[in-house]
């Protein structure tokens, strides 16, 4: 596709779509603000361990998110804040399950990195490279099992796309049908490790074939083409019950966590991704479609962080977990849905 025909196509999708890309916008502020005020917080010292940020990542999940039925299920990796609230989980509940918070939606067990919400059909935030595969499997085979029509989509790193149970997750995929989206989030980086260095191939989606998968790669930098491709990706998974693999192209701005200054990279390649902003790029087209004006950025910019000031002040004044709390939610004797 040319660059011409590309703009064409988003200016139509623009003119149809007023109102949905308005939230796009929305929502990606959303959580490129909440992510800045989670890092703000953590110098603060309101919680400590890991934190892996977002930051830069947003289009891949509003625009994979948006596609979504509210019983499709999410899985994900430890880069999951964001994903966590596109699956419904209110700000409020992810940062005071950071903050170790009763009112977290783990009872602030799982902290940063274990995201979870059965009701919300957001099944983690998983700190194990690629250990979310084979449970995204499970699930997925759980659908065919019982005859639903739901759909998983299963959030993967370029590294984790190294890892031996993700290649075992995807071949069982394949032999059992089953309506599993994988997105790779391609961010050209494992903790540090540049991806020329651990990975043989250019496209990491050529794995797919491999095991007679369906794949794709697509830009993760751009919110419209990202919905767009997924929007007939997961439509196609629904109806056929295969499974797709598809890679996007994205990049972090932040460290690996909040504790790596990632020296690792230039200066130069950093500033190459930034004019690439999904949120700076939708900004200035929603002005020149007449969708959104400056003004209303500002404004809406305003209303999200009041928004987040809130949802902090709850998350600081929740109360915490008493100790004794240790040794609850070890066993179950009731099997979910
Ligand atoms: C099985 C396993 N091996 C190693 C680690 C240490 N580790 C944590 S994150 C990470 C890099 C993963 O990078 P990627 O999959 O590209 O995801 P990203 O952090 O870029 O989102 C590694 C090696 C781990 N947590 N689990
Ligand atoms: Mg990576």
């Amino acid at each position: 596709m040319t660059a011409s025909t590309a703009s064409t196509t988003h200016e139509q999708f623009l003119e149809d779509n007023r109102s949905l890309a308005r939230s796009f916008y929305h929502d990606m502020l959303l959580y490129r603000s909440f992510e800045e005020r989670v890092q703000f917080a953590y110098t603060q010292g309101k919680f400590s361990g890991f934190c892996h940020l977002h930051i830069g990542q947003e289009a891949v999940c509003v625009g994979v998110q948006a596609v979504l039925r509210a019983t499709d299920y999410v899985i994900s990796g430890y880069r999951s804040h964001t994903q966590a609230i596109a699956k419904g989980i209110p700000p409020e509940e992810v940062l005071a399950e950071m903050f170790g918070k009763t009112t977290g939606c783990c009872r602030g067990k799982g902290g940063s990195m274990h995201m979870f919400s059965s009701a919300r059909r957001f099944f983690g935030g998983h700190g194990i490279v690629g250990g979310q595969a084979p449970l995204a499997t499970g699930i997925a085979f759980k659908i065919n099992y019982r005859h639903e029509d739901d759909i998983v989509v299963c959030y993967l790193g370029d590294a984790a796309m190294n890892q031996g149970q993700v290649m075992e997750a995807m071949n069982m995929a394949v032999i059992w049908n089953l309506p599993l989206l994988f997105v790779i989030e391609n961010n050209r980086y494992g903790m540090g490790t540049d991806i020329k260095r651990t990975t043989s191939i250019e496209r990491l989606c050529d794995r797919a074939a491999g095991f007679g998968m369906l794949a794709a790669q697509m830009d993760g930098m751009d919110v419209i083409s990202t919905y767009q491709q997924t929007q007939a990706i997961a439509a196609q998974v629904r109806e056929q019950k295969k499974p797709f693999l598809l890679e996007a192209l994205t990049y972090r701005y932040r460290g690996h966590s909040v504790s790596d200054p990632g020296n690792y990279r230039t200066k130069k390649e950093l500033e190459q991704y930034r004019r690439q902003d999904p949120i700076a790029n939708l900004a200035a087209k929603l002005v020149s479609a007449g969708i959104m004006s400056a003004q209303e950025q500002q404004d809406l910019a305003a209303t999200i962080k009041q928004q987040l000031q809130a949802a902090e002040q709850q998350a600081d004044s929740a109360a915490g977990l008493p100790v004794a709390a240790i040794y609850e939610d070890i066993y179950t004797t009731k099997l979910g849905s």
